[in-house]
Order: C-alpha cells, then sequence, then structure tokens
C-alpha cells in the first residue's frame, strides 16, 4: 500500500460494533473515518479518540442515500482519503414479528440499510481501495441470521444472506487487486441492537441478554481488526461468532 499509515472507513460508528471497531483501529494508530447519522456521538466519538491522540475524520451520513455516499468520500480530506480498510457495519432489524405481521415499510427499512446502503458504500470507495491495492480489505457485517433461518428472521436475515453472497462475489471480480473481502458473521452481540429491533423496548432488549453472556462490541472489533491486519496474501472469506452460550434448536414441526 503506497500509505504507511492505514486509514479505516467505518459506518454505523455511533454505537455497538461499529464504535468499538473505530476505537480499535485508532488504538493501533490507524486513522479512522467514522460515519453515522447522529452527529453528536460522532463528536463525542471524535473528542475521545483526538484526546488519545487519534486522527479521526467524522461524516454525518445516511448510508441509505447514495448521492451523499458519493459526495462524502469525494470530499474526503487528503489525509483520510486513501482508504485501506472499509467496515460496512450499518444495519438494522426491524419488526421481530412474524412476516404476515409485518409493515412492510419495516422491510424496505432494513433492504435499504442492510443492502442498497451496504453497495451504496462499497461501489463509491471500491476504486480508492483497488489503488490501495494489496492489503486492503472490505469487511462485511454479516450475521448468523444470513445462513441460519429463525421466526421472524424474514427479511433481517435475507438481507444477510445478500451481503456474505455480494462478498463472494466481489472476492471473484477482485482477483488480482489485492482487496481481500470478508463476511463477518455474529451471533448474540449485546449492542443497541435489540433496542432498535423492538423499536425502544428497553425491557425486551435487557430480557435478551439477560443471564446469558452475550458477546460484546469489543469481541467483534477484536475479530475486524484481526482479520483487517493479517497478512496481505491472506483471505478470510467468511467468519462466524456465536456467544458461548449460544447453540442451535432443533427444527420446528408443525402437528394436529
Ligand atoms: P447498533 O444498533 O448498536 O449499531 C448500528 C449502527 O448502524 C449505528 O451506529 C447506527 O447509527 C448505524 N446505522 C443504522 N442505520 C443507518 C443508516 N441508514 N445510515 C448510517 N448508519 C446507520 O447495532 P450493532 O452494532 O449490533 O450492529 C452493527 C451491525 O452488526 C449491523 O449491520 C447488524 O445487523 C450487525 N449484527 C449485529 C448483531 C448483534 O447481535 N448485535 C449480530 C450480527 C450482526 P445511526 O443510528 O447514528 O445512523
Ligand atoms: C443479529 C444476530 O441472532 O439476532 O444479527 O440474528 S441475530
Amino acid at each position: 500500500m503506497a500509505d504507511s499509515i492505514n486509514t479505516l472507513f467505518v459506518t454505523g460508528a455511533t454505537s455497538g460494533f461499529g464504535r468499538a471497531t473505530a476505537r480499535r483501529f485508532a488504538a493501533a494508530g490507524w486513522r479512522v473515518v467514522a460515519s453515522g447519522r447522529r452527529t453528536e456521538r460522532l463528536e463525542a466519538l471524535a473528542e475521545e479518540l483526538r484526546a488519545n491522540g487519534a486522527e479521526i475524520h467524522i461524516m454525518t451520513l445516511d448510508v441509505r442515500d447514495a448521492d451523499a455516499v458519493k459526495k462524502a468520500v469525494a470530499a474526503l480530506p487528503a489525509d483520510f482519503a486513501k482508504v485501506t480498510c472499509l467496515v460496512n457495519n450499518a444495519g438494522l432489524a426491524l419488526a421481530p414479528e412474524p412476516a404476515q405481521k409485518v409493515d412492510l415499510a419495516d422491510w424496505h427499512t432494513m433492504i435499504d440499510t442492510n443492502v442498497t446502503g451496504l453497495v451504496n458504500v462499497t461501489h463509491a470507495l471500491l476504486p480508492t481501495l483497488i489503488e490501495s491495492g494489496r492489503g486492503a480489505s472490505i469487511i462485511n457485517l454479516g450475521s448468523v441470521a444470513g445462513q441460519w433461518p429463525y421466526p421472524g428472521g424474514h427479511v433481517y436475515g435475507a438481507s444477510k444472506a445478500f451481503v456474505e453472497q455480494f462478498g463472494y462475489n466481489l472476492r471473484c471480480d477482485l482477483l488480482g487487486t489485492g482487496v481481500r473481502v470478508t463476511d463477518v458473521a455474529p451471533g448474540l452481540s449485546e449492542t443497541e441492537f435489540t433496542l432498535v429491533r423492538t423499536k425502544g423496548d428497553q425491557a425486551a432488549s435487557d430480557r435478551l441478554y439477560a443471564g446469558t453472556e452475550p458477546m460484546q462490541p469489543e469481541d467483534i472489533a477484536e475479530q475486524i481488526f484481526h482479520v483487517a491486519t493479517l497478512p496481505a496474501h491472506v483471505n478470510i472469506n467468511r467468519m462466524e461468532l456465536m456467544a458461548t452460550r449460544q447453540a442451535w434448536s432443533p427444527f420446528a414441526i408443525d402437528r394436529d
């Protein structure tokens, strides 16, 4: 890579995995471009990281807006423009109820964010990543829900299956460029994910994580950092993680 200082571009850095990822890379001396919709949180993150000596550029950005994504990438300050690692993390689940009870708008929001948003950011940064070349990486946040169906998973799980397959197909097209692509697919992790999924039901979120040991944002950020800093000739295609106290269930059977 041309620049000896690596640069991370992470979406959804206002919470959960994205914020922990920004902190992890910054602590290792990477420049960080951190984006999300909640400006105050980005400002707080920037203040925290700068106090620790990090170089961070923040961008209030909705990944669903392709034009805004394109302009934001084009307007990156020179010091932050040579992105060497894209972490496509922004995403959400909505509507944990059965498919037949879901508002269509919630399905659209998940597709617009997890699928369209992710391809918007990837498309805008591909030329830069290819220019960075050998050792650069795209790390997409998939999910166990992209592989394993469960009740209430409907469009969320399908959107994460898209993320996985999109990553594999990208690898085919990026062969020879040196750019790596990885689907990091976590299971139960304690973030604001369930608060968002239940539209603000803190008690439901607390119930899900109570009495067990979900993975923490720092656990996932550590694995993302590991993937990004592997030797340039190594590509992890997919990394699936679960809390030790999470596993699969038997098939459900409908009986008379
Ligand atoms: P959080 O809700 O804590 O964080 C989600 C982040 O995504 C926030 O920073 C939010 O920022 C951002 N985001 C959501 N919509 C948009 C948008 N339209 N434009 C830009 N940013 C957006 O959840 P997690 O950290 O858990 O989730 C991060 C990723 O990990 C998601 O893709 C999720 O699907 C995935 N994941 C989560 C798991 C879990 O159990 N927690 C397990 C497996 C995968 P803001 O609202 O400020 O825009
Ligand atoms: C989030 C993890 O198990 O709720 O992607 O689908 S799960």
